[in-house]
């Protein structure tokens, strides 16, 4: 098996510290996986470093510029040969989910670009979508704003890194987990609850099911239970 390289790119390397934390940099250090974290700022010209200017058109805050963008995801596209995914991290994206995270884990090379202010100059996006061994992408996690891409940034690669074989304890576990639960109809169902010892606890009982031992039944109330607790989010 290949070893999956991401580079991430922002202004605030320090908001990506969990990254060499916890699952992520246990598989870092398994070799799993090869993380850098790159400051743009390395990448600005002039005394003052600058990254950011006035919007064209007009209007409040600050855009980043594309050339100090285009420096930095150059030299981290020269580390290795082969094709790299560019992701723009942007409200105004395709919504990330389960699929595109199982699509993404398959590919050799993530370059994502955490901007920050109003975003990155558009011509960015435009510029790699024309370039030779780049593909473009532009994900948001969900319809709310935040400040910057780094927080989105976090939350694509755990998703992504979890999936790599060796990355968590049990493999089998992926199996059977909320979203690879497979409806009558083939659909993305949400997972069933969970219980642990004791088997009563405060007035609350864990449902009998559970201590039968038959694993059929069992099977059959957690399918159930998917089921049900699926439809009534779609309500
Ligand atoms: C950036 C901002 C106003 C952008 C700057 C860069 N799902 C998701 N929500 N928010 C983001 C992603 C995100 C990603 C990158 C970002 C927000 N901002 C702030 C403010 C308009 C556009």
């Amino acid at each position: 098996m290949s070893k999956l390289q991401f580079d991430v790119i922002s202004i605030f390397p320090e908001y990506l510290a969990p990254l060499s934390l916890s699952l992520v940099g246990k598989a870092q250090e398994n070799e799993l996986i090869d993380i850098a974290i790159t400051d743009l700022r390395d990448f600005a010209q002039g005394a003052h470093k600058s990254v950011d200017d006035t919007p064209y058109g007009g209007g409040a805050g600050m855009v980043m510029s594309a050339e100090p963008w285009a420096n930095a995801i150059e030299s981290v596209a020269q580390k290795s040969t082969g094709h790299h995914e560019l992701i723009m991290l942007t409200p105004a994206g395709k919504r990330f989910d389960q699929s595109m995270a199982y699509e993404l884990a398959q590919k050799e090379h993530l370059i994502f670009a955490c901007g920050r202010y109003e975003g990155i100059d558009y011509r960015i996006t435009e510029h790699y979508q024309g370039v030779e061994n780049f593909t473009v992408r532009e994900i948001s996690i969900g319809d709310y704003v935040l400040n910057g891409g780094e927080v989105a940034a976090l939350v694509i690669l755990e998703a992504i890194i979890r999936l790599i074989p060796g990355v968590i304890g049990n493999p089998a576990s992926l199996e059977e987990e909320s979203h690879s639960i497979r409806g009558e109809e083939n659909e993305n169902l949400v997972e069933y609850p969970s219980y642990t010892k004791p088997a009563s606890w405060r007035g609350h009982e864990v449902p009998p099911v559970l201590l039968s031992g038959n694993h059929a039944e069992i099977a059959r109330w957690r399918s159930a239970q998917s089921e049900a607790r699926t439809r009534q989010l779609r309500e």
